[in-house]
């Protein structure tokens, strides 16, 4: 087959894949963007790009026949999940032994199905997670144009306080304060005036609709609307859609051969192609990535590779909950699928959990409170190759979950205690499972900076080689993980373009 050669190609389009292919383009360096999801700009029979969450069809999941939400059941009763059909639909759940992920299928990533929720680090913690970092560059320069280019913004507080809508977050505020908890408003990429456009009736719904996870139809700043409309917009960055990276391999004059399977809506592979470059760089998120990279050290295609590549996984220490209020703690019907708030009680240094005030629009009053626990879950997985299969394995334990859900236990105990409320027992599928304790949202590491890369992202052993994406941070971060991928990602192309590309 012939060889499609590209002076830099980026695998995959979300935070990591996006900044790389708008700065590759601002500098003038024609750029191919491999994604193996598709472009989210057409509509079905129904005039939306998007499924709805309620009644969702086979844009939901990718390659599924029923859907697979985080919440598979409600009092105990499989209303959640629905019969779909197998096509390349938006969010996808990767099943590891023990741990399952959720990320985003297609142009733009995770962006397309995540809460929005763009939080900036703690400064020490983030200080901690990244020691060869400098912190006062992050802090200055790069987390504040990540910020800017994501269109960040916040809910006016005193619309928060009056609206039907967020009804949800002020009682779980208040059951939190009981407890003596500190809550913060946090800042979201999804347009708070189009929101309140919705809630007054001239704009048509999508956070107020219930949409997230298949998608928003409106309101949200996706990447395909943000980082990659700008790389677009350089003239100097294209786009393959449905083509998925298999393997990476190096020619003896240093350029980089990629194998990509171009796939049709059934899943068939339709084209096996071949593309080279000089640059290469990886935004395949975490898992992408990471499997990658580890094939193709025990492939043999990238022998060069270092045992860090594979190793210092982490899930951010998520952990799912629901809290059961008491009858005159309404959460309402109405609830937008936007989160604005956190219970942070990071700073206490003998149990660190920051927890997301999540929503659970069900149409009806539930009385649940519904949380994402974000602890410091110090445990670490590594990823493995079965030449057998072909397969890339995650070793992570249930021990190692549990060590997640003993931290958020010991916050909601306390919060519980304090209200005289109790958990729910019937969101997580079987009988009594009070934690999510087998998915996370926020996969982070496999290629950590410092160990898999060097300080700035470049790949140990190969030249021209960069990881721009969430594989490189150790684990965890503390808070929501997107804001601090991109503006890594900043500082790597700010590097790179500076010192390795100049002519
Ligand atoms: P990611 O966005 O996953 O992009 C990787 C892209 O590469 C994807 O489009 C893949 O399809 C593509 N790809 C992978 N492998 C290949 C290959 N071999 N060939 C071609 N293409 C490939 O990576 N984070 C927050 O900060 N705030 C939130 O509110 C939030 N909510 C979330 C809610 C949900 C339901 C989920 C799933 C995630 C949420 N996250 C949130 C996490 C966030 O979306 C995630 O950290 C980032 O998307 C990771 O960015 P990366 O660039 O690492």
């Amino acid at each position: 087959a012939a060889v499609d050669n590209s002076p830099a190609i980026v695998v995959g389009s979300g935070y990591g894949g996006a900044v790389a292919a708008l700065r590759l383009g601002q500098a003038g360096i024609r750029t191919l963007v491999l994604e193996m999801g598709r472009l989210w700009n057409t509509t079905g029979s129904d005039g939306k790009v998007f499924c709805s969450t309620s009644a969702p069809d086979q844009r939901s999941m990718w390659f599924r026949t029923r859907t697979e939400a985080p919440l598979a059941t409600f009092l105990w009763l499989d209303l959640v999940n629905k019969d779909i059909g197998a096509y390349p639909g938006v969010l996808d759940r990767v099943h590891y032994d023990n741990m399952s992920v959720y990320v985003g299928r297609g142009v733009g990533g995770g962006s397309l199905v995540n809460g929005g929720m763009a939080v900036t680090p703690l400064k020490s913690y983030f200080a901690e997670q990244f020691p060869t970092v400098d912190a006062d560059e992050m802090y200055g320069t790069y987390f504040p144009r990540a910020r800017s280019m994501l269109g960040v913004n916040t809910v006016d507080p005193a619309w928060f306080e009056s609206t039907e809508w967020y009804q949800f977050t002020r009682t779980s505020r208040k059951a939190a304060a009981n407890a003596g908890l500190k809550t913060t408003f946090v800042p979201n990429v999804y347009d708070f005036g189009y929101m309140q456009r919705e809630a007054a009736g001239t704009a048509t719904k999508s956070a107020l609709a219930g949409e997230v996870i298949y998608g928003n139809n409106y309101g949200k700043r996706s990447l395909d609307k943000t980082y990659l409309a700008a790389a677009l917009g350089t003239g100097n960055v294209t786009i393959h859609t449905l083509e998925k990276v298999r393997s990476v391999t190096r020619a003896s004059d240093g350029s980089y051969v990629l194998t990509a399977d171009r796939i049709d809506t059934t899943g068939k592979v339709v084209e096996t192609k071949q593309y080279s470059c000089t640059y290469l760089f990886l935004g395949g998120g975490s898992l992408g990535t990471t499997e990658l990279l580890v094939r193709a050290r025990e492939t043999g295609t990238l022998p060069a590779l270092n045992a860090g590549v594979g190793a210092g996984w982490g899930t951010n220490g998520n952990t799912m909950l629901g809290r059961a209020n008491h009858i005159w703690d309404t959460v309402g019907a109405n609830q937008a699928t936007m989160p604005v708030m956190g219970i942070d009680d990071w700073a206490n240094t003998a149990n660190p959990v920051f927890a997301e005030i999540a929503p659970l629009p069900m149409g009806f009053e539930h009385w649940i409170s519904l949380y994402l626990a974000i602890t410091k879950n110090p445990e670490r997985a590594s990823f493995s190759y079965d030449s057998s299969s072909g397969a890339v394995k995650l070793g992570w334990t249930a021990a190692q979950s549990a060590v997640s859900v003993g931290m958020a236990k010991k916050l909601f105990d306390r919060l519980n205690a304090a209200n005289a409320t109790i958990y729910r027992y019937d969101l997580f599928g079987s009988t009594s499972k009070v934690f999510a304790d087998d998915f996370t949202y926020h996969p982070l590491g496999g290629c950590v900076l410092g160990k898999a890369t060097d300080d700035y992202g470049r790949v140990k052993g190969y030249s021209r080689l960069y990881i721009t994406d969430g594989s490189l941070v150790p684990g965890s971060i503390g808070v929501n993980p997107f804001v601090t991928i991109t503006a890594l990602a900043e500082r790597t192309m700010a590097r790179v373009l500076a010192e390795d590309t100049a002519p």
